[in-house]
């Protein structure tokens, strides 16, 4: 069940606490004041947290605050006990960022169902993240590669270009083309056209360190961010990426086919490109000129 921390400097409510969830499944553990209470949300990463709010040295209040202000226990559903009815205390409490309260002497019943009630919620919102996770993911996709599409593409470069400038650090574009793929698709097929494409992709993704990009930059274009890579490293690559796929067999409909790639690298730090706009334009017209020269050929 769930995992559950109670901070209260009086162990006989927290034993009874202790004991009415303990019954219902949960795993429970007990601190009896602030500081060690704090330590154990650090050390255990409860589900669910009862927090006693008059405490003698930190007090309740104050625990709740620095539950809540830290980012990797923020989202950890808090409920205060609280020993008076007074409607200030609950308030504060609440203030501070508590979900809910108990008012002491506990009655099993109420105890047990708000714990319950916080520990679903917070399931369900732990489950809304996870799908807003994946739909990010999704959306930064491109649908028929799974590389990074073009708008990721663009966001990662703008970033990636401060970061350079502010850390002095070389960056490389590098953008390919498939040569004379028209004529490939009139000859196969659209649909041999796309095996192709996704075969690419992953003989794109083999060719980088895991800490490069990958984009399917348009139909038939990829585009690379090389990290840390100055112009000759970056040429390297690209040659390397040039080669494999001139020597890879692609398969598709039982045919043996092959496709060739033009490329142009484009590197900072360079006296002519001050921003990530002109790196990704010096990049393409050094894939123009490789067209121009005959195609299959990497021009930096
Ligand atoms: P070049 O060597 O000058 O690049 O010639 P090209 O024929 O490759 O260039 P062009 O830009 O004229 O044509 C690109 C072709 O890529 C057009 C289109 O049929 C094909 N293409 C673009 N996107 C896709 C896709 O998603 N699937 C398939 N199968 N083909 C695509
Ligand atoms: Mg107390
Ligand atoms: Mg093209
Ligand atoms: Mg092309």
């Amino acid at each position: 069940m769930a995992n559950i921390l109670v901070i209260d400097d009086s162990r006989l409510i927290a034993h009874v606490a202790k004991n009415m969830l303990t019954a219902r499944g949960h795993e429970v553990t007990v601190a009896t004041n602030g500081e060690e209470g704090l330590e154990a949300v650090a050390t255990i990463k409860p589900d669910l947290i009862l927090l006693d709010l008059i405490m003698p040295g930190m007090d309740g209040y104050a625990v709740c605050e620095k539950i809540k202000g830290s980012p990797a226990t923020a989202d950890i559903p808090v409920i205060m006990l609280t020993s008076k009815a007074e409607t200030a205390d609950k308030v504060r409490g609440l203030e501070a960022g508590a979900s809910d309260y108990v008012t002491k002497p506990f009655e099993e019943g109420e105890l047990v169902a708000r714990v319950n009630t916080h520990l679903r919620i917070k399931e369900l919102y732990e489950s809304l993240q996870e799908t807003n996770r994946q739909l990010q993911e999704l959306a930064n996709r491109d649908g028929l590669t799974g590389l990074y599409n073009h708008r990721y593409f663009q966001d990662a470069m703008t970033k990636d270009f401060q970061r350079a400038m502010r850390y002095h650090e070389s960056l490389s574009c590098v953008l390919c083309d498939i040569d004379f793929f028209k004529k490939f698709n009139d000859t196969y097929g659209h649909q041999t056209g796309d095996i192709v494409l996704s075969t690419l992709a992953r003989i794109v993704e083999d060719s980088l360190r895991d800490t490069d990009l990958a984009a399917r930059y348009g139909g038939e274009e990829f585009a690379l961010v090389l990290y840390h890579t100055p112009a000759a490293a970056a040429f390297m690559v690209a040659e390397r990426l040039r080669e494999s796929v001139e020597q890879h067999e692609f398969i598709a409909n039982d045919l043996s086919l092959s496709v060739t790639i033009s490329v142009g690298v484009a590197t900072y730090p360079h006296p002519d490109i001050p921003d990530h706009k002109t790196l990704i334009e010096c990049a393409d017209k050094a894939l123009y000129k490789a067209k121009e020269n005959g195609r299959n050929q990497v021009i930096s």
